[in-house]
């Protein structure tokens, strides 16, 4: 650790080199600021940097999944797939960098230690691990919310002597699995996408299962051209239709307008049929209550399994991939012949959901009294999701509160976007946000277009200040909450629970309520002069 530096004076300080701070570092020099990305990773790219475990690919369509700010960056950019791979979404963080000139703003390979918040000065002072350290007005946190890789607290993990991968921190050289017996942990979206790619490549594939996932195929092709001309056409109005959706994408296959219950078995299976066949999230739309009404629910999660059992060969791992819970509680997994990999020789699949991992070995794992043998690990794991970042920062309010002392039971907020307690902080796409529930690029672009928007009003009305009030947090936290309650997501274990981490408070983090009706929320407390924050 080098010496304690001389504060640097920064108008802006963001945390992040990914799609969100790119566009928060674009947004805030247009509007005259010095501001400065501090990044840990030596490349932008944020989530498209870490996770490139095989087969890691976006789940959102490539044409929607990607930014609107700009109309020539939109009309110039090709995609090559219809979900684009993760080096392709990384070659484009990179191009953003560089068509804005962006790359002067931000300091690679500098991570984050803590910041406090000096009331006197009205000013953040944040500090890298490095020793680095810097006075901002405003501090905007553009780390992600699923950044901070989860790794269970595996006795003996240390013991085994082959390679441990993660997921969400996998390795920049190329990892070779030829002639080797992998494991993998977790059946979870990443380990959906890896686990086809690792069972072409290894000797052996070993998948342990704590709980069977729904995954819908991709249908992953070729971008198809005409296609992207017709949207190219009009791009602008394409968009606008994204934004009017719950999510923020879906406009060319809009949800069914009505009920699961409303029509017969026949058009309900030939409704989900129809959307199998286009993929993706598109069979969740097959009715308008099938997150809402476990009945309706339990239609579209049967249809899965029925597909489970007609693809994977052997009855009894057919059954065992076959989930019980709700169908999109946890996020529906998007896979490119996920179950299909069950019919190999090589690969086999544990259940642990009745008898966890005991601990690793040398040479493997120990699971239910039994013996498992493998040279490399995949940890697919997941994340401390939505607050694992900021909870890991030494990160003070007013009077020196700890993030840790204000999140003990949960990350209460104010639209997501700030902190009673913390002036002057900005959160991106974290909790209290759609966040989760939208294609995440709309989430990211509706936040920064919102945090700019109030730098300027503070600015045109001689301000220094921003700060949600408690009462307003107390609320938003209730609205959070009664979103889940009028949806299945309560009910089943998920990282928007918190429930992955062991320990983690429980709170559903992410809003449900639609991102139209949640940027109208934000649109309108900025017309009303930012009710529910204190301005000073
Ligand atoms: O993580 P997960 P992920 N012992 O938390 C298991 C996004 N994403 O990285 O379900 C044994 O979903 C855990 O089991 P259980 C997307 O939003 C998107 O896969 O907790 N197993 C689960 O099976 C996604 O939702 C894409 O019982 C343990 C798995 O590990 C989010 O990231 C691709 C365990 C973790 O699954 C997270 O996805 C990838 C333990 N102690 C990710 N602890 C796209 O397609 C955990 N597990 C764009």
């Amino acid at each position: 650790m080098k010496q304690a530096a001389a504060a640097q004076a920064v108008d802006m300080l963001i945390v992040g080199a990914g799609f969100a701070g790119l566009y928060m570092l674009l947004k805030a020099r247009r509007l005259g600021l010095r501001a400065l990305v501090i990044e840990t990773a030596p490349s932008v790219g944020g989530t498209w940097y870490h996770n490139r475990y095989p087969g890691a690919r976006v789940d959102i369509q490539s044409m929607e999944y990607s930014f609107s700010f700009d109309e020539a960056l939109q009309q110039e950019w090709q995609w090559s797939e219809r979900y684009a791979p993760q080096p392709e979404l990384l070659r484009y963080a990179n191009h953003v960098a560089d068509r804005f000139g962006l790359r002067d703003g931000i300091r690679l390979g500098t991570r984050m230690s803590g910041a406090r918040f000096d009331e006197a000065e009205r000013r953040w002072t944040v500090r890298s691990e490095d020793g680095d350290c810097w006075s901002a007005r405003f501090l905007v946190m553009a780390s992600g919310p699923l950044s901070s890789p989860n790794l269970p607290d595996f006795a003996g993990l240390k013991d085994f002597a082959g390679p441990v991968y993660h997921t969400a921190d996998w390795p920049h050289e190329p990892v070779d699995f030829g002639g080797r017996r992998v494991a993998v942990v977790g059946t979870g979206s990443s380990a959906v996408q890896a686990i086809p790619i690792i069972a072409g490549q290894a000797a052996e594939l070993t998948v342990f299962q704590r709980t069977a996932a729904y995954a819908a195929p991709a249908h992953n092709a070729p971008l198809d051209r005409q296609l992207e001309a017709r949207i190219k056409a009009d791009y602008a109005g394409f968009r606008a239709r994204n934004r009017r959706m719950h999510g923020g994408f879906g406009s060319l296959l809009p949800p069914n307008p009505v009920s699961a219950l409303a029509v017969s078995a026949e058009e309900r299976e030939a409704a989900f049929e129809a959307r199998w066949k286009i993929g993706g999230f598109a069979i969740l739309g097959a009715f308008n209550d099938l997150l809402l009404n476990p009945q309706s629910n339990a239609f579209v999660a049967e249809f899965v399994r029925g597909k489970i059992r007609t693809i994977v060969k052997d009855p009894a791992t057919a059954a065992l991939l076959c989930p019980t819970h709700t169908i999109g509680c946890k996020r529906l997994c998007v896979d490119s012949g996920y179950y299909e990999s069950f019919n190999r020789p090589n690969v086999r699949l544990v259940d642990i959901s009745q008898a966890p991992i005991e601990r690793f070995t040398a040479t493997g794992l120990r699971s239910g009294g039994r013996e498992f043998g493998f040279d490399a690990l995949v940890l697919a794991t997941g994340f401390d999701a939505m607050t694992g970042t900021m909870m890991r920062l030494d990160l003070r309010g007013r009077g020196g509160l700890p993030i840790q002392q204000k999140w003990h039971a949960g990350p209460l907020n104010y639209l997501g976007l700030g902190i009673a307690g913390f002036p002057n902080l900005f959160n991106i796409a974290g909790p209290g946000s759609t966040s989760a529930f939208t294609n995440v690029i709309v989430a990211i672009e509706q936040h920064v277009d919102w945090i700019a928007d109030c730098v300027a009003h503070l600015d045109r009305h001689g301000l220094s200040t921003i700060e949600a009030t408690a009462a307003a947090e107390a609320a938003w936290a209730e609205h959070v909450d009664a979103a889940a309650r009028r949806t299945v997501f309560l009910s089943c274990n998920s990282w928007y629970l918190g429930a992955n981490v062991p320990g983690k408070p429980r709170m559903f983090m992410p809003l449900a309520g639609g991102f139209p009706q949640y940027a109208e929320r934000c649109a309108q407390v900025a017309r009303n002069g930012y009710e529910g924050f204190a301005l000073a």
